[in-house]
């Protein structure tokens, strides 16, 4: 692939134009995009200037993870991290199958909501066979299913202030002496937007297990295991990370891990 150079100011030149006039040969010319410390790709998530038609430029520039076949499935999933969770709440949704668990969503959104599982599975579906990559040196290929993330963001309608999709969770990685710390993590909405980020509630043909996150889990494929929050309670819309954990967005970047996990 040849390397595609645009100027900054060339960049900022096109998101005002019409995309017609971008010089691009293909959208692979964006592949640059996708690497998260890439200048170019922080400017451009920065640049307020950006119009919605150079937005979905960048959204098509972004190439699939890997999906795989029904025979390359060799086992059930692995379960990673949190496996069960001691809290009531969570204990009194489970003994009745999550029929009272909403997924709430708010913060920067016009229209913030609550999707029952029903609701969730009424929307659009997608599945995909993929390959989940532990920071820890495993992987595992499963069929996942659930509702595009996009699809529920849609829904809400997201703010233009809103930069990231946090996912707060039920279970408490960690008790410290000040209390429990909840597992958090976030994306950005480039990755929010991505056709296979999922809002998983199915894996292998069958129900989410609880030990890989049931009600509700994300799909993040194209960043490493540790990004696709298990136990999902609350989905928020924030434009930083000041108010979260120590400021790194995550559970992980804020004990040293990137928060952008791509592989
Ligand atoms: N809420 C929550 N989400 C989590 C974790 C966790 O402990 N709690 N562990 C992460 C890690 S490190 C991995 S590898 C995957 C494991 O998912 P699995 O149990 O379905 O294999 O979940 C990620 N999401
Ligand atoms: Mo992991």
């Amino acid at each position: 692939m040849s390397k595609v150079i645009i100027s900054r100011r060339a960049l900022l030149r096109a998101s005002l134009a019409s995309a017609a006039t971008l010089p691009l040969a293909g959208c692979k010319a964006l592949d640059f995009l996708r690497e998260r410390e890439n200048a170019m790709r922080q400017f451009m998530i920065r640049a307020n200037t950006l119009t919605s038609r150079t937005q979905r430029l960048l959204l098509s520039a972004d190439q699939l993870a890997p999906e795989f076949s029904e025979a390359d499935i060799r086992q059930s999933q692995f379960a990673n991290g949190s496996t069960d969770l001691s809290g009531a709440e969570y204990a009194a949704l489970k003994e009745k199958n999550f029929d009272a668990y909403r997924l709430q969503v708010g913060g920067l959104v016009e229209r913030p909501a609550e999707f029952s599982l029903a609701d969730l599975r009424n929307m659009p579906v997608r599945t995909q066979i993929t390959r989940h990559d532990c920071v820890e040196g495993w992987s595992c290929i499963a069929k996942w299913q659930g509702v595009p993330l996009c699809a529920v963001l849609n829904r809400v309608g997201v703010k233009p202030t809103a930069r990231y999709v946090m996912f707060h969770c039920f279970d408490a990685i960690e008790r410290t002496l000040s209390g429990e710390v909840l597992y958090y993590e976030s994306i950005d909405l480039i990755d929010a937007r991505h056709p296979q980020t999922i809002l998983a509630y199915a894996v292998n043909d069958r129900p989410l297990p609880i030990a890989n996150g049931a009600p509700l889990r994300v799909r993040v494929e194209r960043q490493l295991g540790y990004k696709m929050a298990k136990y999902i309670a609350r989905i928020e819309l924030i434009a930083d990370f000041s108010r979260i954990g120590n400021g790194h967005g995550s559970y992980w970047a804020d004990r040293g891990y990137e928060w952008f996990a791509g592989i």
